[in-house]
């Protein structure tokens, strides 16, 4: 398999450790890590082939003071694209970013500074998201005279509903801080918005491997089917996930009374 090492990637830095926890960072900082073609394309291919590596949880993070700025407006600008040529664009970060959320790898997107258009819908492709008091979220795209492209109109929607994410876009409306939480644009609101999130994903890259496959692409999935089909699909995957080997010291634990009891502390 080809490794992480050989993607030969420019935009994009990544370091795992002995724990199978990989840091991915934006490295575009000049640039307010604002992405342009490349830095997509080096996503898709990264987040295509991370799931089969043994990287066990992400921490995406970015270099500089602001997570992500977005559509790279210049190079937009620059290439003067036509409505094909955008729309294979939009696919790409589609692909990207869908390979973030159903790839099975918990990632966990730690924030800062701007979040922002495009950013904001890299960041809604993690599955947990964690803000620090630096950090905050907007889609300026209206103000640009532009539309999203990378997934909002699902994700950010999802997150925060249809009427907030109108509003986000027709008025440019930015959220931060205890705002941002309550509305779902975050679920944890810290001073050290990395050193949560490695602590995050060093918490779910103890779970089962095969139980975190199931949280980071079956819940998703499951959301775009009917009730009735989502029920099957969970009863199908509970069926796999909860007979498997790896779960059963941790049971035999539970009946022995040596596991750790859920606690509100
Ligand atoms: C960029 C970009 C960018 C910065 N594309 N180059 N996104 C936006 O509308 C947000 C646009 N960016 C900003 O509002 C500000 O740059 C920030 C608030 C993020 C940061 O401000 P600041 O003062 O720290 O930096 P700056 O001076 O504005 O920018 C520093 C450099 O980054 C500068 O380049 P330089 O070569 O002149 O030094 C900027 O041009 C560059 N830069 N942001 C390109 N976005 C699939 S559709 C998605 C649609 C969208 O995402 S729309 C939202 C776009």
């Amino acid at each position: 398999m080809q490794a992480i090492d050989d993607l030969g990637l420019k935009n994009l830095s990544v370091e795992a450790d002995g724990d199978g926890i990989a840091r991915v960072s934006l490295n575009r900082p000049e640039k307010r890590n604002a992405l342009n073609a490349e830095t997509v394309e080096e996503l898709v291919a990264l987040f295509t082939l991370l799931p089969r590596t043994k990287v066990r949880a992400v921490v995406l993070r970015a270099e500089g003071t602001h997570f992500c700025a977005g559509l790279d407006l210049v190079e937009h600008h620059r290439e003067d694209r036509s409505p094909a040529e955008f729309m294979h664009i939009c696919m790409r970060w589609h692909e990207a970013f869908n390979k973030m959320e159903y790839g099975g790898v918990p990632i966990i997107a730690a924030l800062k500074g701007a979040v922002v258009g495009g950013g904001l819908e890299l960041a809604s492709s993690a599955h947990v998201r964690v803000a620090d008091t630096s950090t905050y979220f907007a889609l300026p795209e209206g103000q640009r005279g532009l539309f999203t492209g990378g997934g909002a109109t699902i994700r950010v929607a999802d997150l925060v509903g249809k009427a907030r994410m109108i509003d986000m876009m027709l008025t440019g409306r930015v959220y931060k801080g205890e705002e941002a939480m309550s509305v779902g644009l975050c679920q944890y609101l810290v001073e050290d918005s990395e050193a949560k999130a490695m602590e995050l994903a060093r918490a779910a890259a103890q779970n089962p491997p095969l139980t975190n496959f199931a949280i980071c692409s079956a819940i998703s999935h499951m959301q775009n089917m009917s009730a009735l089909d989502a029920a099957y699909a969970e009863a199908v995957v509970a069926g796999i996930v909860n007979t498997q080997p790896d779960s059963r010291g941790r049971l035999e634990a539970f009946a022995n009374k040596t596991a750790a009891r859920v606690r509100p502390e």
